[in-house]
């Protein structure tokens, strides 16, 4: 098989995890890596050990060697760069959000499916291989009809004032914080699940800190180490450091989450409940081996990841045999396994199990829709 050539640009928190779920699979060389300036690049490169390093993603996109392109840059370059990788003709893997704000999601898609080239997100916790069997299994009616999907995605980086990132400015992240950058992933999960649309939502913001003390210097999320006093300025903060969210799905059911990146001792708790009408289910990213099976007239179970006992249409989802966990890296490993083999085979498939920029649009189109029940105080519908 021939081995695809690969760029990644943006390499803080999460542009390694892309580099590794590439090296998972197998016949993928990652052979450049563009950064902000040279020597970041190089740095960079020398330290994840990729051979070519660019100061401008520009450059990158040049190399003819390249096909495929994975964007991990802040949220406001996610348009542009998104959009440069597919004028190059190059294959786009994305971070969410798809773009900062829903009229450049809908170009982005517009582009994408005008080009012919693959275009993926990186929702990686529907590629959950147990968040994929729940699938299968509310596919096949196994759970009843479902009514409703509850839970939280609860975070405690940004618990203190003196905890700071670029994801809090509007002019960086976009205007919803909380929801926009975690929240969307449950919203994801939850329409891959239901096999539905969030058509309507109720939304309640809330900033518990209008003002926080910034380091005068950059931070990477997740970066941990506080900086000294004298180090730090004060900066007022416009997004939400959690979110209550009722919606409306369009096949009738209804779902409610609670978005928090201020919960003491919750590190990256995402935990949903489906409730059917036969049966529930509930799966806690932190505990990603085990699916919750909860019963009214006999005993509940929890399957244990196994491949042998996950339906067979998406078993290839779990790598390890029974008895060997697997955690957060598999959905990314998952989405570039099925988008690799989309782009080996020339082209995005009909309806692929990864996110593709439709997903990352349809995200974009619920966060407005929640940012504006949020100021407005009122049910809002979701404009696509
Ligand atoms: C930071 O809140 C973050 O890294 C998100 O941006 C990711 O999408 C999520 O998976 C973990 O938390």
């Amino acid at each position: 098989m021939e081995t695809v050539k690969v760029g990644v640009i943006g390499t803080g928190f999460i542009g390694p995890a892309h580099v590794e779920a590439l090296r998972r699979i197998g016949h993928i060389e990652v052979v450049a890596l563009a950064e902000v300036d040279q020597a970041t690049a190089k740095a960079k490169a020398d330290a994840l050990g990729i051979p070519r390093a660019y100061g401008d993603y520009r450059e990158l996109l040049e190399d003819d060697e390249v096909i495929a392109v994975h964007n991990c840059t802040p949220n406001k370059l996610h348009y542009p760069v998104n959009r440069a990788i597919l004028e190059a003709g190059k294959h786009c893997i994305s971070e969410k959000p798809l773009a900062m704000n829903s009229d450049e999601s809908r170009r982005l898609v517009e582009l994408a499916e005008q080009s012919g080239l693959v275009h993926a997100m990186n929702f990686n916790y529907r590629l959950n291989p147990l968040v994929q069997h729940a699938r299968v299994m509310i596919e096949r009616g196994e759970i009843g009809e479902v009514r409703h999907a509850r839970g939280a995605y609860a975070q405690d980086w940004l618990l203190k004032p003196t905890d700071y990132n670029w994801r809090i400015n509007v002019a960086d992240a976009g205007p919803s914080r909380c929801f926009a950058d975690i929240g969307s992933h449950w919203c994801d999960t939850v329409q891959t699940l239901a096999g539905a649309h969030i058509d309507e939502v109720m939304a309640d913001f809330t900033i518990v800190h209008d003002e926080r003390l910034r380091p005068r210097g950059e931070v990477e999320s997740f970066a941990g180490k506080q900086p000294s006093a004298e180090d730090l300025e004060p900066c007022k903060v416009e997004t939400e450091d959690l979110a209550m969210v009722m919606m409306k799905l369009s096949n009738g059911a209804t779902a409610s989450l609670v978005a928090t990146q201020v919960s003491a001792g919750f590190k990256n708790a995402f935990t949903f409940t489906v409730d059917g009408s036969e049966a529930s289910i509930s799966w806690d990213q932190e505990r990603p081996n085990e699916l919750w099976i909860g019963h009214r007239d006999r005993a509940n179970e929890k399957l244990v990841k196994d491949p042998d006992l996950l339906h067979e249409e998406i078993a290839e989802l779990a790598h390890f045999p029974g008895g060997h966990p697997e955690g957060y890296p598999v959905g990314t490993k998952n989405m570039c396994l099925l988008a690799y083999r989309d782009i080996r085979a020339g082209g995005p498939a009909e309806k692929p199990l990864y996110a593709t920029f439709q997903d990352g649009h349809a995200e974009m189109c619920i966060v407005d829709a929640a940012v504006e029940s949020a100021r407005d105080r009122r049910w809002t519908k979701v404009e696509r």
